[in-house]
C-alpha cells in the first residue's frame, strides 16, 4: 500500500528524476512544495478577499468597528493583505492571523472577530504562515515558521482563552514540522491522515532516508493534537525501493491537511 502511495505521489515525474541535473531537481522540489502549500491553504484558509459568506462579511464589519485592541499594536498586522482569514476560536466569527517582521523580529499575531488580539514571537524570518484545521473540529491550527534553501520549518500555535499558545510536545519542546530536504539523501514531510479506525484525523510527520541506490528507510509518526499539546501515538516504519529522491518518498507518505 505504501508503495502505491509513493508511486501515486510521484506520478508525472521522470523515472530518472534522481539523475536530473541539480537545478532541475531543485525545480521539481520547489514545485512540489508549492503545490503542497497550496493544498494546505485551500483546505482551511483563504486570502482576505475570498471569504464572502455572511459570517465573513459580519467579521469584516466587526473588524471595522473594533473596540480597543487588547494587545497594543497587535491590530495593525491584521489589516495587511498578507493576513489570513480563519476560525481560530469557536464563536463562528471570522478571525485573522498574521506572521510578519515587526521591530526587528518575527511576530505571530491574531485578531478575533469579537475584537480580541494577541501577539507572540514568530519564527524564522516570518516567511511561512498557514491555517489548517487538523482535527476538523472547527478551530483552526496555525502553522508558522521560516525556510532554508531546501526545506520549510514550521511551528504550530492555537488560540485558547484569548492567548496564542505554542503547541508543545509532552517534554516541552515545540512541535517542529519540516517539509523538504534536510540533508543529502534525507528528507521530511508532514500532513494529515485519518487513522485506520476512521475516527481520528491526526497530524503526521514522515521521513525518508536513502540507504543505498534505490533503497530507502522511512518512518511515519502520528500525533494527536489537543489544544496546545501534541502527543505522538504511534510510529510506522518500513523500507521501500523507489527510483527517485528521498523527498518524493517522504511526501508520498502524507496527505495535505
Ligand atoms: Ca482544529
Amino acid at each position: 500500500m505504501i508503495q502505491a502511495t509513493i508511486d501515486k505521489a510521484a506520478g508525472g515525474l521522470s523515472s530518472d528524476a534522481r539523475l536530473l541535473p541539480a537545478r532541475a531537481t531543485a525545480a521539481v522540489l520547489v514545485l512540489s512544495m508549492a503545490l503542497a502549500a497550496c493544498s494546505v491553504r485551500g483546505a482551511g484558509a483563504s486570502s482576505s478577499t475570498e471569504d464572502k459568506s455572511p459570517s465573513g462579511r459580519m467579521a469584516e464589519r466587526s473588524q471595522r468597528d473594533l473596540m480597543p485592541a487588547s494587545t497594543p499594536g497587535a491590530r495593525g498586522g491584521c489589516k495587511k493583505k498578507e493576513s489570513l482569514f480563519g476560525h481560530i476560536d469557536d464563536d463562528g466569527l471570522g478571525d485573522r492571523v498574521y506572521h510578519d517582521w515587526i521591530r526587528g523580529g518575527p511576530v505571530l499575531g491574531a485578531c478575533t472577530g469579537d475584537g480580541r488580539t494577541d501577539q507572540r514571537p514568530g519564527a524564522g524570518m516570518s516567511e511561512e504562515l498557514r491555517i489548517v484545521d487538523v482535527q476538523r473540529d472547527g478551530r483552526d491550527e496555525i502553522l508558522f515558521g521560516g525556510n532554508s534553501c531546501c526545506a520549510e520549518y514550521l511551528d504550530a500555535a492555537v488560540f485558547r482563552k484569548g492567548t496564542l499558545r505554542l503547541v508543545l510536545r509532552p517534554k516541552g519542546e515545540p512541535l517542529l514540522l519540516v517539509n523538504g530536504i534536510v540533508d543529502d539523501g534525507f528528507a521530511k514531510a508532514f500532513g494529515c491522515r485519518t487513522r485506520s479506525d476512521g475516527t481520528t484525523r491526526m497530524l503526521v510527520k514522515a521521513s525518508a532516508r536513502r540507504t543505498s541506490g534505490r533503497h530507502f528507510r522511512w518512518t511515519r509518526a502520528y500525533l494527536r493534537l489537543r489544544d496546545a499539546s501534541a502527543k505522538r501515538t504511534s510510529v510506522e516504519k518500513g523500507r521501500t525501493r523507489y527510483r527517485g529522491g528521498a523527498y518524493e518518498v517522504a511526501a508520498g507518505l502524507v496527505r495535505a491537511c
